[in-house]
């Protein structure tokens, strides 16, 4: 099969509100953007993906769309995107856009039609449903917690909304939703952007008798058997035909309930649907039938790697996928999965980052994540934005019986704020990222975690990063090898191998604070060292690996 550019690549995600400030408004910006691409030009990166910029109320930054073919004042403007993505490309870099089709605005056009009237021709273009026995339509819950649904008073039935109120969901089963979806994506891409990341794609398609089930301790029953896997393939598959055909893009499928079965559909490599999966199984490991994911359990070793394995294995040869830690939804990957104390933070993170970026599918850098940044030790909820912690504090302390402190050790764990803090470009009390008050707190850490301090340190989390990119690019074995998963009981280390045509590489890495005794299996004698791997300066010690250690060797 013919290899892919997306195949290859190296993917950089920016949060635009909290990468780059260019007038002082304490919110990110397109300039902004535009004037560090020679930092991720140096970092090596292939391609950026670039959460939403569209015209929008902000409900949830920017993943409220009320404009698709609009630019939100607060970023710029269309000539600034427009340089943007000339300035990127002529330094090689590739832009996909976000895509957020399963839900608008309520202050779009469409939704503004849609309500004003139960015979208006944009009505259909949402999902409207009469009061059952003067009750709601049915009983799930958002995902953001609350009802599903949302009562209109002036049409007097209630509208379905996934995500926040003000994020009504589109009615795919309505061909001009298709329509104006698709002629958009075109606008686009004939504009010359790179591809789309679509937002919770696998959620488009909806089990329209809206059905109710068993309520858990908020009075809601959950939601994921409203999604219809089966019915979003037609889409998609109408979608390639229909405009991605035309053009040669990477498309990234953001289906949270994916398994390594229905992937073989959204990502084959057949190219039928998109060019790959982003799933959620290695971040979803931990978590309580009651509180969702708000718990501070951290996620045991054997589970990850056998997820890993799972997909590594499972999707071989046939289908797609993407490799992350972090996003704009996760926790800090540093914090989250390895050591963020002064001690083993940057040598964790190394390890982090060689355990990902050697696994065949294509490598995911979350802003900051080059730099090692950390969760942020938030207090109370005054520093915190986002509107599902906000959700999520009020669920814990009135539905869970949490303690303030038991709530907030949840955010400080896991709320979605610890990846939006601004990004560190400096010491400066600021760090360099406005000259403003900054929309979210910046963490205090960035005198000592920053880039300034980083790009021209070999030693540095952001070299260690540049090194795999580069390794990536001149590797057969890196992009197509195959995954074998070895110790798979080990609590301590995550090893694997890679194959192709004979040659091997072995992937050795420490998940803990201390030494373990290990040795390398016997067919490595002689095998030579992977130094973009290694986190030690040295090579690695007979016998055992020493604390968040990683290394890498390869052997014909
Ligand atoms: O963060 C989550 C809730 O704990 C995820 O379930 C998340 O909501 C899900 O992955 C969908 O995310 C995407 O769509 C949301 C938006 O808020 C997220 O930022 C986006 O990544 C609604 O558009």
């Amino acid at each position: 099969m013919k290899e892919q550019w997306w195949q290859r690549s190296v993917v950089y995600q920016i949060y635009p509100k909290s990468f780059q400030d260019s007038t002082g408004s304490g919110t990110g910006d397109i300039p902004g953007i535009t004037r560090r691409l020679p930092y991720l030009a140096k970092l090596g990166i292939d391609v950026i993906w670039l959460s939403p910029v569209y015209e929008s109320p902000m409900d949830d930054n920017g993943y409220d769309i009320s404009d698709y073919r609009a630019i939100w004042p607060g970023f710029g403007t269309m000539e600034d995107f427009d340089e943007m993505l000339a300035t990127a490309h002529s330094l090689g870099i590739k832009i996909v856009m976000d895509l957020v089709v399963n839900h608008s605005s309520d202050e779009h056009e469409w939704f503004k039609q849609s309500r004003s009237s139960r015979d208006n021709p944009y009505r259909d273009y949402y999902y409207w449903r009469d009061a059952v026995d003067e009750h709601e339509p049915s009983n799930m819950g958002g995902v953001f917690g609350g009802s599903i649904w949302e009562w209109d008073e002036t049409t007097q039935q209630y509208y379905l909304h996934c995500f926040s109120k003000k994020q009504p969901d589109l009615n795919w089963e309505n061909p001009r939703v298709a329509d104006e979806v698709f002629d958009m994506m075109d606008w686009w891409l004939a504009k010359g952007v790179d591809g789309f990341r679509m937002d919770v794609i696998g959620m488009i398609a909806k089990d329209t008798s809206f059905p109710s089930g068993e309520p858990g301790p908020t009075g809601y029953a959950p939601l994921f058997p409203l999604i219809v896997d089966e019915g979003v393939h037609p889409h998609l598959q109408d979608m390639r035909r229909r405009v991605l055909s035309k053009y040669d893009t990477m498309t990234v499928g953001e289906v949270s309930g994916a398994t390594v079965e229905t992937a073989k559909k959204y990502a084959n490599l057949d190219g039928s649907e998109l060019s790959m999966v982003f799933q959620f199984e290695h971040v979803s490991l931990t978590g309580d039938p009651d509180r969702g994911k708000w718990v501070t359990d951290k996620p045991r070793l054997v589970d990850l790697k056998q997820v890993f394995d799972h997909w590594e294995t499972g999707l071989d040869g046939v289908a797609w996928n993407s490799l992350f830690w972090d996003n704009h939804d996760q926790p800090r990957a540093v914090s989250r999965w390895a050591n963020d104390s002064d001690e083993w933070r940057e040598l964790s993170a190394k390890m982090l980052a060689t355990c990902l970026h050697l696994m065949q599918g294509t490598p995911y850098i979350y802003q900051g994540e080059e730099l090692g940044m950390t969760n942020y030790p938030f207090e109370d909820m005054s520093l915190v934005n986002d509107l599902e912690a906000h959700d999520a504090y009020r669920m814990l302390t009135q539905d869970c019986g949490c303690s303030h402190e038991e709530a907030m050790a949840c955010m400080r764990e896991i709320c979605r704020d610890n990846a939006r803090t601004p990004m560190q470009w400096d010491a400066s009390p600021k760090a360099g990222f406005t000259t403003g008050e900054p929309w979210l707190p910046i963490n205090p850490n960035c005198a000592i975690i920053n880039a300034a301090a980083q790009v021209d340190d070999p030693g540095s989390v952001f070299a260690h990063y540049q090194g795999l990119i580069a390794l990536r690019k001149q590797s057969d074995l890196v992009v197509h090898g195959h995954f074998r998963l070895l110790e798979p009981w080990s609590e301590e280390l995550f090893v694997y191998e890679r194959e192709l045509d004979g040659q091997r590489m072995l992937v050795v890495c420490n998940f803990t604070d201390h030494e373990v005794a290990w040795q390398v299996p016997e067919e490595y004698a002689g095998a030579v060292l992977v130094e973009a791997a290694c986190n030690y300066a040295d090579a690695p010690q007979a016998g055992l690996v020493r604390p968040y250690e990683a290394f890498a060797l390869m052997a014909e």
